[in-house]
């Protein structure tokens, strides 16, 4: 087999996707996911300019080969770009392979360690009551695990509490600003969850999104004040390019710690892994360049008791999110999957095999990673420019969103 052709789509069904199809001489097509939100034209730079011209011709099969060519061939590797561009190509080989052998992803990764996968969704609210009443809502739907995110006394809507991350979160097309406080962020949050566990009972995971915003002395204060709720994690506590900060906050907590969405290599998470800094590994397919290097991030994982919550956030496409199923749905270390749902348009683009009832996730049985792209609606839905918001402190400080 050879690939002959691969196309990048940018398309905005409810929120920007790139989306990469890669064609052979067989007639087998692969689908893969390339979204970087925010900046997602510089990604279809990278695979149209740089990329594409040395795909053509070369048999889709060597997966592995492919994926060290871009990756080490490049001299210029890693960063968030690069791996999303990887990522899209090594996805739609993925996909190819599996249609080839007539088998949905997971049982060409290794076959089916469980039946269902966990996943947990975002309630959010400008106040404690608000983000309690939507977080039992979800229970209602049958959800077992949730995210929950509140207002902060005395500041504008923060990260998650006002629904900017469910949508395109800017105005006029430019970043919007958002003021921060740690002081009052730290005096609420054990509130919140105190209010959450008083209504929702003890049956019920819950989970929390710290966004980075955090030094390790404050993250470990937090997890702390955090410990009598017992919460299934504490996210992104820091900023972990000091991947160092971990050992304070685990020398102080044992709320346990999920980070790595932000991650693009193994490299980023080496540390982590390997001294059990955290509990819960966020990289996912799309971020750290596909399925063929997040698999061994899992193996590495496995070792160290770390397990598997793989970035799921509405801004990677539903094909990104099909192989983080395929990828839990085999991972004997699979924790939970991020599942923050789709707009209906995102889901007529990108029509899935896979399903979510009653809070579990389930691939789809059919070959590949089961979803297809409808180019032609895609076309309906023209690329619009968006960014992520911006975050200062109360005195005008930029600081991390
Ligand atoms: C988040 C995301 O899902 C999460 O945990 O941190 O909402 C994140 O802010 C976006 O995916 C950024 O693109
Ligand atoms: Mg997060």
């Amino acid at each position: 087999m050879k690939i002959t052709d691969v196309k990048i789509f940018v398309c905005s069904p409810g929120r920007n996707f790139v989306t990469v199809k890669i064609h052979t001489d067989e007639g087998l097509t692969g689908i893969g996911d390339a979204t970087l939100n925010g900046r997602e034209k510089a990604v279809v730079a990278y695979l149209e300019d740089h990329l594409v011209p040395i795909l053509i011709g070369r048999d889709p099969a060597r997966i592995e080969d492919i994926w060290q060519y871009l990756y080490r061939g490049a001299y210029w590797r890693r960063g968030p770009v690069t791996m999303a561009a990887i990522a899209g190509i090594d996805m739609a080989l993925w996909d190819i392979k599996a249609k080839a052998a007539g088998m949905p992803l997971y049982d060409l990764l290794g076959g089916a360690s469980r039946d269902r996968l966990m996943c947990y969704s975002h309630a959010q609210g400008s106040d404690i009551g608000e983000a309690v009443d939507a977080a039992g809502a979800l229970i209602e739907k049958g959800y077992r695990a949730v995210r929950i995110q509140a207002g902060i006394p005395g500041l504008p809507p923060v990260y998650g509490a006002d629904g900017t991350t469910t949508n395109t979160a800017s105005e006029n097309n430019l970043p919007r600003e958002e003021l921060w406080s740690t002081s009052k962020y730290l005096r609420h949050t054990p509130g919140l969850f105190e209010a959450a566990r008083n209504a929702l009972g003890w049956d019920v995971e819950l989970l929390h999104d710290v966004h980075h915003r955090l030094t390790p002395i404050e993250a470990a204060r937090l997890g702390k004040d955090l410990e009598p709720f017992r919460l299934f994690w504490m996210e992104d506590a820091v900023a972990a390019e000091y991947q160092e900060g971990f050992r304070q906050i685990r020398a102080h907590t044992t709320t346990p710690l999920a980070v790595g969405e932000v991650f693009n290599t193994i490299w980023d998470a080496r540390l982590l892994i390997t001294e059990q800094l955290i509990d819960y590994i966020r990289m996912t397919s799309v971020h750290a360049g596909g399925i063929t290097p997040l698999r061994r991030v899992v193996d590495l994982a496995g070792v160290y008791n770390v397990r598997t919550g793989f970035h799921g956030a509405m801004d990677m496409s539903p094909v990104c999110l099909a192989c983080n199923i395929h990828l839990g749905y085999w991972a004997p270390n699979f924790g939970i999957q991020e599942y923050s749902g789709y707009p209906d348009e995102a889901l007529e683009v990108f029509s899935g095999t896979w399903t979510m009832r009653e809070g579990h996730l389930y691939p789809g049985q059919g070959p590949g990673h089961g979803v297809e792209f409808n180019e032609e609606l895609a076309a309906r839905y023209p690329y619009e420019r968006s960014y992520l918001p911006v975050n200062r402190l109360e005195d005008g400080t930029l600081w991390h969103w």
